[in-house]
């Protein structure tokens, strides 16, 4: 397209069921950022939308799990997952959510229209239903066995032991998920997106028109229209989401994705209730989403049907979908809490939030699946933050003070030296805008580095410390040039690391430049004072990695044993089976970590007769131990004593694990006598 008069970003609305991890911010958020920053800073007309997708069947599944309603799921996470991208610096200038009273207005009239319009198709179908619950059932609340691998907890979508598609007919003894019955099939009525109608439209829109968007894009969408386009229901039977606004729909909503991609266009009217059109519908804007190749076919298929549909939209110009970020050589996964979780990550590297994104930017999976890895994060830290650019800026401001009492000396010498790194500025520049502007944020992000080496080399070849005894005019016009590359450092970095321009910006006493300004040497002002120099980036030691790595080794661990663990009820057992264990009640009289371990924590218990130590594996749960002191616990009284650690263990302190693998203790709901025995 020609120049847009105005942007529209979005990043994909990530689902409220859980807190988000390095994945997420890898594959979507920190390009989208970066790209949003740039053009900020290009002084473009550009918003940022976001906001968590709140409806759909995991989110509901989730909450019956814990016995509380979606709503308080949907909160607890919007509010973790909103703070996390607050924290990371993500730049919205909306983060909002689809339970908003906006998006259910706007959601439910889109869908009015292109129902009135005649947009839909109605089908009548057989689906399970239970007849107990009264309700039909969503494919994951099915379960059977799989036909594939004679796996007895398939379900209704999908077998996770051999990784089949499935549909819930084909499982063989199916079952109810909410009331353990077999279910009936009842006939219901739904209403269909008939994408195959748009079939040559996608040819064309797609496959001849935007052959730039990128090879696992453009490839995704390809296949789905070489294979021929299906009608897709819009609707489901379900208590949660959008009601479908038609007469005698009761108990249907709008399927969730259906619904999620039009919040882009709910949160642009809360943001923007009186502007909002010009960036939904003008031509002269720019619509770019941010995605995971696995919302690919809904981003560049399913919703610009919708808005085709709808008649009133403009489509986007470009979906640069990234591949996904593995952990340690595994695949990421909330379930099996293989993950770094930003929440934990900030609270453990404070202030490090740069280093993530530097990180994930430098790996990002934007052609391939990439890997993180704890000792990447250290290298990319050590040998790249700190020792390129940390060193170059530290050294340019300490020589500053040293020479010239901290303030900005003048260029008064210039030679070929100087007036070709001034030139390689410019070209820097130059790569770095034809990168971002393709969606390339490694390519630029490396050469926003290489402006800190271009500095770096400068200095060690002029070697202005050794010239300070014979020539100050050099000194000066060298110490000069490479304060002005720190200025046009905080320039390029500051898409990808805001924190740390922000804390370059301080250091050199000046205030935000724009991106216009990258290219000169004559951003800090001659005589100017500087601020006080600190260290950008610290060295990260050995011992963090390896304690980050301990981490993910326990998950590993503990995932292990989880598989082992039947999934069924253990076997019946006799009275006297159950006699032989002897449970107890006791008071904690002193609760502390055990040195070098980080799961351990040492009890001291008041048994009725006596103390006795016992030993349990739940530190990470209970990060203050010392507020367990004077409450009660229930633990085994007879389990064979053990040493751990050089400590003896005697018993066993009960607790148990919640749905996200956390343990949590068990504790009487009033206080008993110590010693009581429980059964
Ligand atoms: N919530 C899926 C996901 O988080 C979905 C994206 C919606 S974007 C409109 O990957
Ligand atoms: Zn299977």
């Amino acid at each position: 397209m020609s120049k847009p008069k105005r942007y529209l970003i979005t990043s994909a609305l990530p689902y409220a069921n859980g807190p988000i991890h390095i994945g997420h911010l890898a594959g979507v958020y920190v390009p989208a950022d970066i790209y949003v920053r740039y053009l900020r800073s290009k002084g473009e007309d550009v918003i940022f939308i976001g906001g968590s997708d709140e409806h759909g069947v995991p989110i509901t599944i989730k909450a019956r799990k814990e016995g509380v309603k979606p709503q308080d799921i949907v909160d607890k996470y919007h509010a973790i997952i909103k703070k996390s991208f607050e924290d990371f610096g993500i730049s919205f200038d909306i983060y909002s959510r689809t339970t908003s009273a906006i998006h259910h207005k706007t959601a439910s009239d889109f869908f009015r229209k292109l129902y009135d319009n005649n947009r839909f198709i109605e089908k009548t179908s057989e689906q399970y239903y239970d007849e107990e619950a009264h309700q039909f059932l969503a494919d994951r609340y099915i379960t059977g066995i799989c036909p594939h691998c004679g796996n007895e907890n398939a379900y209704g979508d999908q077998c996770e032991k051999c990784g089949s598609t499935l549909s819930p007919m084909e499982l063989k003894n199916p079952r109810s998920a909410i009331s353990g019955n077999t279910p009936a099939l009842r006939e219901t009525s739904h209403w269909y997106l008939p994408l195959n109608e748009y079939e040559d439209f996608f040819k064309e829109w797609i496959l001849q028109n935007h052959k730039e968007w990128k090879h696992n894009v453009y490839g995704q969408c390809k296949s789905w229209i070489d294979l021929g386009l299906q009608p897709r229901a819009v609707s489901r039977d379900l208590g949660w989401g959008v009601p479908v606004p038609v007469e005698g729909a009761q108990g249907k909503v709008l399927y969730v994705w259906f619904d999620a991609p039009i919040g882009y266009i709910s949160n642009t009217i809360e943001l923007l209730p009186d502007r909002w059109e010009k960036y939904w519908k003008d031509e002269e804007t720019k619509l770019v989403h941010f995605i995971g190749k696995d919302n690919i076919v809904f981003h560049c298929i399913v919703f610009p049907a919708m808005l085709k549909a709808h008649g009133e939209y403009i489509l986007p110009d470009n979906v640069p979908a990234n591949e996904f970020l593995n952990l340690e050589g595994d695949k990421l996964s909330t379930s099996r809490n293989w993950a770094v979780w930003l929440h934990e990550y900030i609270e453990e590297f404070e202030d490090k939030q740069d280093v993530l994104r530097y990180v994930l930017c430098a790996n990002a999976p934007e052609t391939k699946d990439n890997d993180f890895t704890w000792k990447d994060f250290q290298t990319r830290n050590n040998s790249e933050l700190v020792a390129v650019l940390g060193n170059f800026v530290n050294r340019a401001l300490v020589l500053t003070a040293k020479y010239f009492d901290n303030k900005v000396p003048p260029i008064n010498k210039t030679t070929d030296c100087d007036n070709e790194i001034i030139g390689q500025i410019s070209e820097i520049k130059y790569n770095i805008e034809e990168s971002i502007e393709t969606y390339r944020f490694r390519e630029a992000l490396k050469e926003t580095m290489n402006l800190a080496r271009l500095g770096n080399k400068y200095l060690a070849d002029t070697e202005p410390w050794k010239l300070a005894k014979t020539d100050m005019e050099r000194v000066s016009t060298i110490l000069a040039v490479s304060l002005q590359i720190c200025a046009n450092l905080t320039i390029a970095i500051e898409p990808f690391m805001p924190f740390t321009a922000q804390k370059l910006l301080k250091m050199l006493n000046a205030s935000q430049y724009k991106w216009s300004s990258f290219g000169k040497i004559d951003l800090l002002k001659t005589g100017n004072n500087l601020g006080k120099a600190e260290l950008l980036f610290d060295k990260i030691e050995d011992d963090v990695i390896t304690r980050q790595i301990q981490k993910l080794e326990a998950t590993k661990k503990s995932n292990a044993v989880d598989n082992c663990k039947p999934n069924v009820l253990k076997p019946n057992i006799t009275f006297d089976d159950f006699a032989k264990t002897d449970i107890r009640t006791g008071t904690v009289t002193d609760c502390r970590k055990v040195p070098k371990s980080d799961k351990l924590l040492q009890f001291t218990i008041n048994d009725g007769t006596g103390q006795r130590t016992i030993l349990s594996g739940i530190a990470q749960y209970y990060p203050s131990p010392e507020t367990l002191i004077g409450t009660q616990v229930c633990f085994v009284a007879n389990f064979e004593p053990r040493k751990i650690l050089g400590i003896m263990s005697e018993g066993m302190i009960l607790s148990a694990e919640d749905t996200d693998g956390k343990l949590v203790l068990i504790q009487p709901s009033r206080k008993v006598q110590n010693g009581t025995a429980i059964g």
